[in-house]
């Protein structure tokens, strides 16, 4: 068994900060603000959040929504200042809760003094803090980038970004305004050693490490692999994701910094997959990072590229979610459970039916699973009420998001005119933008849902479903006693810490291996007790057989009325269309 930690039972709540909440206090009319994550903290205590990560709020020109950072260590006037976050600490600290920051260091803004720096002339002390390279040329004399390798937000453009005034290149894997640092240079990295400390110092309890597996760049930026032969430029990611060094910095930043404190540390790593490598970085005995965000839920419907379209099936849920509980309980390391963030679609309407009808069942129906898993929980902003995506007559104008607008250009650039292509564009656009995830927090039924002042226009528009969907109609207690999704999600975080031993430490084992049914059925156990859940990922009604091993003693809970009353304890059962329930083991 994984020993005892706080981090490992903690619940972290994810706040999108420029959509969470606005008093009207930063300089943005419009924009959430650090103020308003104070004035909300009774709500997320009341849920059951233990842990507070925002996404930075850090001073930026906001290119990628505050993940283009041009000052490590004060606050964007949007959101506030300094003080408002001394507050914020201040307050959870009273409830008892943490923060835990969005620490992006694999880049930062071309606003930032160090890349102003690093570009003034190629003599410059800091010019070797990012990654510079000269040009190639072509036969004729074309100007090229040092290799083929494509933005990351922008697939059409390559990673390289010209700088004219000291004829060289530098690398820019997500947009040009965000340069890759150089963490082969060493003061590089004490220099974002001490942006740690700075924050840790000022009572913040850890950190959500962005893209933290892209650190590391392999000598001699070898061209990427085509994949996509009607684009110029290709994914590089294996020239860069766990690259060389990546473990070595981790390690470095664990001995100088994290281990002086108590923390806790998430870090995101897209694109890897192999087992080695994950536990290379989340092994207790590694003493890298905590946790780490895997990305096989996330791209569970990616085609060749994020903003493509790939059917999937119920078996490929049960297979990502069996295959990481059991790899983190044998070899000793720890999961981060989620399934929505600020750069993905909402996970109902991803993964269940946000239909009138199946919106509420399935919100909650995803709740059971995660909060019947081993690992961290995450959970994002209007999750907990079951917020959806943009309704499909919102037209790609109102997507704010970089890399929706740069996927909605190159696709016009590349088939202009051609409609089944566009029509194909929308729809990816429909299903897949993380803008989903960026619309305001709708917490009424009132003028702008409540999130900012009813004479204020929202940054980005609310979405049309809010006088039904709103956190203020489902804290109502309904005439049919029947939970709303938000009351669902409380009472299952509580259910969830009264029975850790089991529920967040337990023991995993898959009950139905079959690839064509759409139940997920798994058991969890501790040495004494268990529990087991059943859950139905389709609109039919399906019958399942309880393996004749378990005998239960009683479903306590479910997300149709009744939590379980109607299904049977023993032999056939049938589930409901997105049924899930969660049965206590004798
Ligand atoms: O959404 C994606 C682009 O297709 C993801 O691949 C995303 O870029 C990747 O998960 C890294 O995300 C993080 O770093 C980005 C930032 O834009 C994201 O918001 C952040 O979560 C660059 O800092």
């Amino acid at each position: 068994h994984s020993s005892p930690a706080w981090w490992k039972e903690s619940v972290v709540y994810q706040i999108y900060p420029a959509s969470f909440n606005s008093t009207g206090s930063g300089s943005e009319p419009g924009w959430g603000d650090v103020k308003g994550i104070t004035a909300k903290l009774d709500y997320l205590k009341a849920l059951g959040a233990d842990v507070v990560w925002s996404s930075p709020i850090y001073k930026s020109p906001q290119v990628d929504m505050g993940y283009d950072i041009s000052d490590y260590e004060n606050i964007d006037p949007k959101f506030g200042s300094l003080e408002d976050v001394d507050e914020l600490i201040r307050e959870l600290k009273k409830r008892d809760m943490k923060l835990m920051m969005d620490f992006v260091a694999n880049h930062t803004s071309d606003q930032h003094q160090w890349f102003i720096d690093s570009r003034s002339s190629r003599e410059n002390s800091r010019r070797d803090w990012y990654i510079w390279q000269p040009a190639k040329y072509d036969a004729d004399g074309t100007r090229q980038p040092p290799n083929n390798w494509s933005m990351m937000l922008g697939e059409a453009h390559s990673a390289w970004t010209w700088d004219e005034k000291t004829q060289e290149y530098y690398l820019s894997l997500f947009t040009s305004e965000q340069p890759d640092l150089n963490w082969r240079n060493t003061e590089v990295r004490k220099a974002i050693h001490n942006v740690l400390r700075f924050w840790l110092d000022r009572g913040v309890s850890g950190f959500r490490m962005d893209v933290i597996n892209l650190i590391s760049k392999v000598e001699g930026y070898p061209d990427a692999q085509i994949v996509d032969p009607n684009v110029k430029y290709q994914p590089g990611f294996k020239h860069f994701a766990n690259g060389p060094h990546m473990n070595d910095y981790l390690r470095e930043m664990n001995d100088e910094v994290l281990s002086k404190y108590d923390t806790i540390t998430v870090g995101e790593m897209p694109f890897v997959r192999d087992h080695d490598e994950i536990m290379k970085v989340v092994g207790t005995d590694r003493k890298e990072l905590n946790m780490i965000f895997i990305f096989d839920i996330v791209d569970i419907d990616n085609g060749t590229f994020r903003m493509d379209l790939r059917e999937w099936k119920p078996k490929d849920i049960k297979n990502i979610v069996s295959r990481y509980q059991k790899l983190m309980e044998e070899r000793d390391g720890w999961n981060s459970i989620f399934v929505e963030n600020h750069d993905n679609p909402r996970s109902i309407s991803r993964y269940c039916d946000d239909s009138e009808k199946f919106r509420e069942l399935s919100a909650k129906m995803l709740c059971l699973m995660q909060t019947t898993l081993s690992g961290t929980l995450y959970v994002y902003q209007g999750e907990e009420i079951g917020m959806r995506n943009l309704r499909s007559e919102i037209g790609p104008e109102e997507y704010k998001d970089i890399e929706t607008v740069n996927y909605w250009q190159k696709m016009n650039d590349l088939y202009p005119g051609d409609t089944d292509k566009l029509a194909y564009a929308r729809k990816v656009i429909q299903t897949k933008a993380r803008d989903h995830a960026r619309t305001p927090v709708q917490w009424t039924d009132g003028p702008n849902s409540g999130f900012c002042a009813p004479d204020t226009k929202p940054w980005m528009m609310v979405n049309t479903d809010y006088q039904t969907v709103n956190a203020a109609a489902q804290e109502k207690a309904r005439k049919d006693g029947d939970l709303s999704p938000l009351q669902f999600w409380t009472r299952a975080l509580a259910n969830r810490k009264e029975n850790k031993d089991v529920l967040v430490y337990g023991k995993y084992e898959l009950l139905d291996s079959s690839d064509k049914s759409s139940i997920f059925a798994y058991k969890r156990m501790s040495d004494s007790r268990a529990f087991i859940t059943v859950l139905n990922f389709s609109h039919e009604h399906v019958e399942w057989t309880l393996p004749e091993s378990i005998k239960l003693e009683k479903w306590v809970a479910g997300n149709y009325p009744g939590d379980g009353a109607n299904v049977a304890t023993v032999g056939k059962i049938t589930l409901k269309p997105w049924e899930g329930v969660l049965g206590m083991v004798k």
